[in-house]
């Protein structure tokens, strides 16, 4: 008896005092504002003692809110939120007449009326609003707050996520459940997630949505949804957020009933004109559209022999006159061109200087396809006369989904700090930019990213936007402590894992330039072997392109020639052998700099890629009970899904390219489990998101 009545109050007290507040399912992202430790809330406590937001507007009230739930949550106790200072300690945001940009702010220690106050200026709410969040991320990452004398704007003006959802509610390459999106109750239901979902991306300065996939139906430019779209807009508007859409090219002739979508035509451009005007009556501040045109079977300029610059440009007059911008993409491929990798140059660059002033081309950070690991695309910098903006991708198609821990800050370093040589000789990728744009991780899934480390990348994209300079390992340890606490063992174990995650990628994926060896159209797990695909430069063997004799695609004079399309000074960059199979066919018994053969180099660095996940797997398990059991078990899930997966690819490709190359495996490593056969009989019609 005595003993189950024990039990039972063991019970009581596990339920109330060792369960935590919150169910730990990731949904507060790095917004979790959980108590700090006591002592450092002591230190912290003098100098946040109420809230004073000195503006009216709704984008301020957003900010006031935001400091009260933050500080109130890693305080451990309500600040009040007052009209003016009284007090020692105020956290104060207010407007200047200083001009601080149009989304810069400074956060400064200093007096008001007497009283010592921390105090955010900005030139207007925007400024204000990531001023509070800028502040809050000190008290977050415990770093001092005393003395603050902080500037601090961004350097791209457009900072966008583009989300591919569909109307359906599916979203295209997204592994993170459903769209966000609830079209059916919009615009009667807001439902609070929306904003939590626009907290997240304010918190991190993306400044503007596209709602729907590229590839997209015009029904989104339809009353109806309109009416939808504006609702959304509504929400995201305090957060400084502006809303864009997908529009289909063929949007005249799907729902205007047009014979044709000719941009030259001038009942085509009457319609986009009088459909403007309908979606700026709806949604004042619509930030623009965004078009795959030309691209993947998507209609566009070109089905009427006009180019991308005429169809571009019809679509920015009608923008124009409201404030409204082109996001036009410059992803464009075709079996027409010998190498896939060199169309988009081909058909972009000559137009340089036709673009309106108000077209954004938007090209993808490399030249085929968000591969784990690419060269910079040519077009960054050969395009001076034109806006550009580089798409990254959030959602990880190419590099494991949502089961793979990958960091991708490291990877997106890489390419905006890569030399383009143009238009200067100093210019980096970096500052040929105008915008970035990310396409999205976030779906309905608890954890918004379909897993806990995928939340690092929707914040790493956010802040590199912001900034592209900013350090990957700063980001990645600011979103650590923030996300998973400041705990030194955490964070100092956290990070390394992180830091050398995507180069495992790359490395049982697709290691010494190689790309595009996954499995066809789903994009899960690895199919090198696939050869019978009726467009050439669908088949993973185009890229390869193994034969007896060695591996690699010449991209040099002697080949494509792709590389002509870098400046001379550029190409440098690519002689490491991490781009040594993207440019060039090399003999398997090549020596290389790490004085290994080609083939023997390519087993070493797949067997590198498994090695590394083994070690991620230990290093997080050193970490249990030093984070919470409910994220723990997940991560550690993941992981064991991530080593399995690893192996798959490393085994597959070896036994594909051994039965290529003829050699005989390095002595020390293991051969693959299963025969060839036995990888290339393996199908997956459930694949998500495709
Ligand atoms: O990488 C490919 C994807 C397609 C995508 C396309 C694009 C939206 O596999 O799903 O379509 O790129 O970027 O347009």
């Amino acid at each position: 008896m005595r003993d189950s009545i024990r039990a039972i109050v063991a019970a009581i007290f596990t339920l109330t005092v060792a369960a935590p507040a919150h169910a730990e399912d990731g949904y507060r992202l790095w917004l979790r504002y959980d108590p700090l430790p006591a002592q450092i809330r002591h230190r912290y406590a003098a100098a946040a003692t109420e809230i004073v937001v000195q503006s009216n507007g709704a984008i301020a009230r957003s900010a006031e809110g935001e400091l009260r739930r933050g500080l109130s949550g890693l305080l451990a106790r309500q600040i009040p939120v007052g009209s003016s200072v009284d007090r020692d300690g105020a956290i104060v945001a207010e407007l200047s007449k200083a001009s601080l940009g149009d989304e810069g702010f400074t956060i400064r220690t200093t007096q008001i009326a007497g009283h010592e106050a921390t105090v955010i200026n900005a030139s207007n709410e925007r400024g204000l609003l990531y001023g509070a969040f800028a502040l809050l991320r000190r008290f977050q990452t415990q770093q001092p707050i005393d003395h603050l004398n902080v500037r601090d704007r961004p350097k791209l003006a457009l900072r966008m996520l583009d989300h591919w959802d569909n109307l359906n509610g599916s979203v295209e390459r997204g592994y993170a459940g459903r769209s966000l999106w609830d079209w059916r109750t919009l615009p009667d239901w807001e439902d609070p997630r929306y904003t939590d979902y626009a907290r997240a991306d304010a918190s991190i300065g993306v400044n503007g949505v596209v709602l729907n996939n590229v590839n997209a139906q015009a029904d989104i430019l339809t009353e109806p949804y309109l009416r939808k779209v504006a609702a959304l807009a509504d929400v995201f508007r305090p957060w400084a957020i502006r809303v864009y859409l997908s529009a289909r090219f063929s949007a005249p002739i799907d729902i205007g009933g047009l014979k044709t979508a000719d941009p030259l035509d001038p009942a085509v451009h009457a319609w986009w004109k009088a459909k403007v005007d309908e979606i700026y009556g709806v949604i004042p501040d619509f930030g623009g559209f965004l078009v795959k045109a030309n691209s993947e079977g998507e209609p566009g300029p070109q089905d009427y022999h006009r180019t991308h610059a005429d169809g571009a440009n019809m679509l920015a007059d009608a923008l124009r006159p409201h404030g409204g911008i082109v996001l036009w993409r410059a992803f464009v491929y075709s079996s027409a061109s010998d190498d896939r990798a060199k169309q988009a140059f081909d058909e972009f660059q000559p137009l340089d200087g036709k673009f309106a002033n108000n077209v954004i081309v938007q090209i993808k950070s490399g030249p085929i396809d968000f591969q784990p690991r690419e060269p910079f695309h040519p077009l960054f910098g050969a395009m001076p006369k034109t806006k550009l903006g580089m798409e990254a991708q959030i959602t990880k198609e190419y590099l494991g989904f949502n089961t793979h821990l990958a960091y991708l800050g490291t990877m997106w370093e890489e390419v905006l700090s890569a030399r383009t040589f143009r238009p200067q000789e100093d210019s980096r990728v970096a500052d040929t930019l105008t915008a970035m744009a990310g396409v999205a991780n976030t779906g309905s899934s608890r954890s918004w990213s379909g897993s806990q480390f995928d939340q690092a990348n929707w914040y790493a994209f956010g802040r590199l936007a912001w900034d592209p300079d900013a350090s990957a390992k700063a980001i990645a340890e600011e979103w650590t402590r923030m996300t998973w606490g400041n705990d030194p063992r955490v964070v100092n174990a956290i990070l390394p894992m992180m830091m050398k995650s995507r180069q495992a990628v790359v490395d049982y994926m697709t290691p010494l330039g190689l790309a595009h060896l996954m499995g066809t159209d789903h994009h899960y797990g690895p199919a090198p072997w696939v050869s019978d695909l009726k467009r050439p430069e669908w088949n993973p063997v185009y890229y390869h392109r193994a034969d007896l004799g060695g591996i690699g695609f010449d991209r040099t004079a002697a080949g494509s020639n792709a590389l002509s399309q870098y400046a001379p000074g550029a190409m440098r960059q690519f002689t490491t052998d991490d781009y040594l199979l993207w440019f060039n066919y090399v003999p398997w018994d090549q020596k290389l700099k790490s004085g290994r053969s080609v083939w023997t180099e390519l087993v070493w660095r797949y067997d590198r890629g498994v090695d590394e996940v083994r070690a991620m797997q230990r290093q997080w398990e050193a970490l249990r009970g030093s984070v919470d059991d409910q994220r723990f078990d997940e991560v550690s899930a993941y992981l064991a899904i991530q080593g399995r997966e690893a192996k798959w690819w490393r085994d597959a490709c070896i036994a594909y390219f051994q039965s290529i190359s003829k050699h005989p495996l390095p002595s020390g490593s293991a051969p693959p489990e299963h025969p060839l056969s036995y990888y290339e009989a393996l199908r997956f019609p459930n694949a998500p998101a495709h």
